[in-house]
């Protein structure tokens, strides 16, 4: 935590679940193929990173959660990092919560929203894998995500394209809300 950044531009975290497409959504964003490490193995990424985008703001890609094959310890200390910097990062403006579409909302799902409301700060979701299903079950699930959740929900697929224009705007909109909330 010592060694976050220590100026002032809006940091925009991505969470999800090992294995849900952190990365490769952070790559698509930036237009970068291998800035954020990918692996088809989950528990890649095992650190805080921050990305500087535009010179105005960052991303961080998280690690993911709820990996059964790292032992006991280091699932904890991730997830103390992750909680830490949720619940008191201080640039933070918002979070975009990764939800695989073929798989259930999970309780650590849930958790990061907690540690986030807490602050009243904004989420977003965004479904991916949405290559993986049809149509109708993308629909489906963007609906019961919003549903349950009450936050927005953004499908996407690093495949077809889809979601990416969306959700620069919507983070677009985070930064623009924090700037003009606090200074
Ligand atoms: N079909 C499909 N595969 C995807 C999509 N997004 C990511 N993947 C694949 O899913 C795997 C995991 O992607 P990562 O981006 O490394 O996932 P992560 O969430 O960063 O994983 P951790 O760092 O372990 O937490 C890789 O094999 C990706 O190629 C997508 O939209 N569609
Ligand atoms: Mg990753």
């Amino acid at each position: 935590m010592s060694q976050l950044p220590k100026d002032t531009r809006p940091q925009v975290a991505l969470a999800g679940r090992s294995n849900v497409g952190k990365s490769t959504l952070l790559n698509r964003l930036v237009g970068q193929k291998n800035l954020a490490k990918v692996s088809s193995t989950p528990g890649k990424t095992r650190s805080l990173n921050f990305f500087l985008v535009n010179d105005k703001f960052y991303l961080v890609d998280l690690p993911g959660y709820g990996f059964a094959k790292v032992s006991k310890s280091m699932r904890h200390d991730w997830g103390k990092l992750i909680e830490t910097y949720l619940t008191t990062g201080h640039r933070l403006a918002g979070l975009v919560l990764l939800l695989d579409v073929r798989r259930e909302v999970t309780d650590d799902d849930l958790q990061m929203l907690e540690w986030l409301s807490q602050r009243e700060l904004p989420a977003l979701a965004v479904i991916t894998k949405c290559d993986k299903v049809n149509r109708t079950q993308v629909t489906a699930k963007v609906n019961a995500v919003e549903r349950e959740l009450m936050i927005p929900a953004i499908p996407s697929s690093s495949v077809t394209g889809i979601g990416k224009d969306e959700l620069v705007g919507s983070i677009n909109d985070l930064i623009a809300t924090t700037s003009t909330v606090k200074g």
